[in-house]
Parts: structure tokens; sequence; C-alpha cells
């Protein structure tokens, strides 16, 4: 040790003959202790394992880097549809004004029976009034087959569903097969058990066929119409019910009351409150009804004692379509060509 101290003593010194301060000489690579080759080893696996992870979670794509936002902020990347939260104050604030004509003849939700495609087309379709088919469930069997076991068993053992929209409201259920999973008393909504309400649209295509088996295209939709291939279900006990919303979807929808009974709130759009109504309606069982939620600000509150299941779908005729592709697209798609030819041509001018 003293040995090594005289030589390094001497190394100073010459360092300091040749012109170096003492801390420049105890700089010098040379009076550094060599890196341990452990070290270095460590170093290369820690950048490999990183190179993997990168490789292995995409983290060079878009899909990647969210995925892995997304679990970090422990949201499900399948089930969540948006990567960033969007607050529905964000959507309030750049959602285009709505023209209020399609309410403010709305004096009140009618209720009508035995209507025709045409009438309703031309009604109440694609105008933004809603209204309520009392006899709209000819021929179905889904008023007396479709239940809360009946979903259970179906969706048993469905993978696909994981990646489809759930709506839990006030309940912890974070999954579908999560409801499935609550005890017996508390499904049959036994006195004295936590009351739940839940939504979800059905992905799972073989379930989707099954559904189908049991109900039929609404028979007042106009003959071009085509109802949406998602099929929305929501369930649950008296007192719950769907808090107030505006839905940001393509088309009208309807959905219909397969059991118990539950009351509608809509309220017109802000920008339309001193020219259309609100209204309340209770939709009973046997009853469609018919709203363009994108319109209608709305709330629901199951008012049976049984349990409330409803079953429903957007839909839109072939002529919408057109109608929404040539506004959606053509026309800005147009408007930017003109705009491109007007430029051009001032040019050359
Ligand atoms: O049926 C419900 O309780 C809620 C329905 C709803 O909010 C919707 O379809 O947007």
């Amino acid at each position: 040790m003293e040995a090594a101290r005289m030589r390094l003593e001497t190394i100073l010194l010459d360092a300091q003959a040749a012109g170096l301060s003492r801390s420049e000489a105890v700089r010098l690579a040379a009076a550094r202790r060599p890196k341990h080759w452990r070290v270095k080893i460590c170093r290369i696996v820690l950048l490999i394992m990183a190179l993997a992870i990168v490789v292995k979670a995409k983290l060079y794509t878009i899909e990647g880097i969210t995925t892995a936002w997304m679990w970090y902020y422990g949201r499900h990347p399948t089930a969540d549809k948006c990567a960033v939260w969007m607050p529905d104050v964000a959507y309030h604030v750049f959602r285009p004004p709505v023209d209020c004509t399609v309410c403010r003849d709305v004096h009140q939700v009618e209720r009508v029976y035995n209507i025709t495609p045409e009438e309703f087309e031309t009604k109440y379709a694609f105008s933004g009034r809603p209204v309520i088919v009392s006899d709209a469930m000819k021929n179905w069997t889904a008023p007396y087959i479709f239940s809360f076991g009946f979903f259970r068993e179906l969706y048993a053992g469905s993978k696909a569903q994981d990646r489809c929209q759930f709506f839990a409201y006030k309940t912890n259920f974070s999954f579908l097969w999560e409801v499935f999973e609550m005890p017996k008393e508390r499904a049959e909504l036994h006195n004295g058990q936590e009351p739940w309400y839940v939504g979800w649209s059905n992905c799972d295509e073989e379930v989707g066929q099954i559904i189908r088996d049991h109900y039929s295209k609404p028979y007042f939709l106009p003959k071009n119409s085509e109802n949406k291939n998602t099929d929305w279900i929501f369930m649950g006990s008296k007192g719950f019910g769907a808090h107030m919303h505006v839905d940001n979807v393509n088309n009208p929808s309807w959905q219909a009351q397969l059991a118990g009974a539950k009351n509608w709130t809509l309220l017109p759009p802000p920008e339309c409150i001193y020219e259309c109504l609100s209204h309340q309606v209770t939709i009973n069982q046997g009853e469609i009804f018919v709203l363009d939620t994108n319109i209608w600000y709305h709330s629901t509150l199951i008012v049976s004692d049984g349990i409330s299941i409803t079953i429903g779908a957007e839909f839109c005729t072939t002529y919408f379509l057109l109608h929404e592709l040539s506004s959606k697209l053509l026309v800005p798609a147009y408007l930017k060509l003109a705009g491109m030819m007007e430029g051009i041509f001032n040019f050359n001018r």
C-alpha cells in the first residue's frame, strides 16, 4: 500500500513537472480505475433487454406507444376507445351547433301503432322527432327469452366482448364478464341486494347471430333502411339509469323495451333551449323508442320493480347514407377542389 502511494506521488510530481495541475493529473485516464468487465456486460445486457422491450411492445409505432400509455394509466387498451380521455365538456364545446328546426315543432313525444314504413320515414325517421311505437315487437321471441341468465350463458367464454364498449354507470364492474359473475341474489334483484345497471355493445358475431334469431328489424323501419349490425343491450334494476348526455354516433337509433319500464328525460341542445321543449316519457314493455341521440340530450331511469332489459341499434337508409357521405366527404372535397382551381385561375391572371 505504502509502495503504491509512493508510486502515485512520483507520477503526480512528474505530471506537475510536465505542466499539469494536481487535479488535471488525477483526471487523466491512466489515473482512473479501469472499468470492471462485469459492469460492461451488465450494461450490454440491459441495453439488449431495453431494445427487446421496444421491439416486442412495438414502442416505435403509435399503436405501441398508445398501448403503453394506457397500460401505464391502468386503462384497458381494447376496452377503452380513446387513449387520451376526452372530458365531456370538450365534446360539448367543439360540437357543431344543431339546427333548431329539428326540435322546434316537437310539442310532445307521440305514441303510434300500426304505422307504415312510408309514414314513419316521412314523419320520424330522420327528422329528429322522437316517437314511441307501441305495437313494435310483432313475432319477436326476445321478450320471452332474454334474461340475465340467457345473456350469462350466451357470453360464457366469449373473448370478443373484451374489445367492445361497456358502460358500468354507477357500478364497480369494469368488464361484462364481471357482471355475469355477480351473486345470483343480486342478479335477481332480491331485497337488500345492491342495485345495478349496465349497458354494452355486442361485438361477438356468434352471439349477434343468436340474438338476432329472437328479434327482427322493426317492421316500421323504411324498406331501404339498414339496421346497423351492432346491437346495444342495457340491463338493470329500479332507480338506476344513464346520466344526462348526448351521443356522438352516426345515425338515429331505436331501442326496444323487452322487459320492465324505463323513463327517458329529453332535453333540447343548449343552443335550442329557448325554441324547443324538454320531454319526459315512459317506455313500457313491448314498446320501441326511436330517438336521434345525437340531437337530444337524454337520461334514463328504470321505474319497473322487475329487471329492465332493452335491445337497440342504429338505423339508416341508403339515401341517408349517400346524403351524409355527400355532405361529409364530397362537399368538402368539392370545395377544396374549387378553392384550388380558383387559386390557379387567380395566379394565371
Ligand atoms: O338505455 C339507457 O339507459 C341509455 C341509453 C343511452 O344512453 C343511449 O342509447 O345513448
